[in-house]
């Protein structure tokens, strides 16, 4: 017997079908942000680099992505180490701009052509993002929610502009592009009008989405925060306000699982979340201590979320995108590690006997649902993710270390 049958026979006692559920994982996809390969830098100028936003990425690990061709050749040599189906989740500043400065203001479908056609061939499709940071008039900490009418309109016209493109992508690729909308705006220390600049918010808001598309084209999510760095006192866009905003408005909310306290257990959200609207996006990632943007781990908070996606049955309901950016080690290593974790997470959220769990919970054996649960920890679960991957042409995690040091010596090694 080899490994995997070991395996596929201990899950099947339990009415687990690891055939099925190998198959199930492949399809989910994972949005893979393409802002690790560079530190969120972008390709507006020819040092972009990021700046403001209470958003930090820290460590000097050579090897970085400078241009566009670049970083695609680093999403390419992630493809080939993550198993499944990915997509790649854009910013607006990582357009091809052609060497002359384009305003968030003037940006247009032309300077995303190249992504499109790249993601056609790398057979992935895209996601977006408005750039609400690392530019001047983000500087006084506030965009959408700005009391100054000129800043609010140059951001009004931005997020337009991206609504329009996510459409476009969404209409050149056949699948929705997801939009996710986050904004800085905050204050540092006491926050005296908060009413309203959260009135602010909600006029710039009701006014961007006067614009309607199809949701087969684009979808809007809208990503709620506690804090940022500068922003320590009051973040206008909080976890209530967009709660509030996106039930009311058939919008999507975005949770990014370091924009809460650090206590704060995401996934016991979703549930409550799910059952009012329609989808949810996430943003993974680790925060350590704070919204330290970390390389996801397979960790118990990544399991949970997991877990609670399947258990609710609406793990199709929900857009998994990534976002951490870790600067001191191989920035690819970091990618494939991160998107990983979170492909392992979901497959071990589906390999639990779900049905079982629950009618030890409803017939109030707690302690046979807790020592089933106990189980799954020592279940070969190693052996189904290496089928997993063989399945998929991805290397075992075994092979990691080697192939990415390989291409370490071998591309990363040659920029400057
Ligand atoms: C910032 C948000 C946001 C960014 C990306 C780069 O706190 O998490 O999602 O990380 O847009
Ligand atoms: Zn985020």
């Amino acid at each position: 017997m080899t490994d995997y049958e070991i395996a596929k026979k201990a899950y099947a006692k339990y009415g687990v079908d690891t055939d099925s559920v190998l198959q199930e994982l492949a399809e989910v996809p994972i949005s893979i942000h393409c802002w690790q390969g560079d530190d969120v830098g972008g390709f507006e100028k020819p040092d972009s680099a990021l700046a403001g936003g209470g958003i930090q990425a820290t460590g000097r690990y050579p090897g970085k992505a400078k241009t566009v061709a670049q970083l695609r050749q680093d999403l390419e040599e992630v493809f080939s180490l993550v198993p499944g189906t990915n997509r790649v989740n854009l910013h607006a500043s990582y357009g091809e701009f052609g060497g002359t400065f384009v305003e968030r203001d003037q940006i247009e479908e032309k300077y995303y052509k190249g992504w499109v056609s790249w993601a056609r061939e790398n057979n992935v499709k895209l996601d977006f993002n408005g750039t609400f940071f690392s530019h001047p008039l983000a500087d006084d900490g506030f965009t959408l929610a700005s009391k100054d009418e000129k800043i609010r309109q140059f951001w009004l016209e931005h997020e337009k502009r991206c609504r329009r493109i996510a459409a476009w992508i969404g209409r050149e690729q056949g699948s929705p592009c997801i939009l996710d909308t986050w904004i800085p705006d905050g204050m540092k220390n006491l926050a005296v009008d908060k009413f309203g600049y959260r009135s602010i918010l909600k006029e710039s808001l009701d006014e961007i989405f006067e614009t309607e598309y199809p949701a087969d084209q684009m979808r809007d999510a809208l990503e709620t925060k506690l804090f940022g760095i500068g922003s320590e006192a009051f973040v206008v866009g909080s976890h209530e306000f967009y709660m509030n905003y996106a039930a009311r408005n058939h919008k999507m909310l975005c949770l990014d699982m370091g924009h809460f306290h650090t206590e704060e257990d995401i996934s016991d959200k979703l549930s409550a979340i799910l059952l009012f609207d329609d989808e949810i996006l996430l943003h993974v990632s680790r925060p350590m201590h704070w919204d330290s943007d970390h390389v996801v781990l397979f960790n118990d908070k990544i399991k949970m979320v997991a877990e609670e996606l399947v258990r609710s049955g609406k793990l199709s309901q929900a857009h998994i995108g990534m976002d951490f950016f870790d600067a001191s080690i191989n920035r690819i290593g970091a990618w494939v590690t991160g998107v990983r974790a979170m492909r392992k997470a979901l497959l071990f959220a589906l390999l639990e006997p779900i049905n079982l769990l629950i009618r030890y919970e409803e017939t109030g054996n707690g302690y046979a649902q807790m020592a089933l649960l106990e189980q799954q920890a020592v279940m070969p679960f190693g052996y189904v993710w290496d089928e997993f991957c063989r399945r998929n042409g991805a290397p075992l995690e075994s092979e990691l270390i080697e192939l990415v040091a390989g291409y370490e010596k071998e591309v990363l090694g040659e920029r400057e």
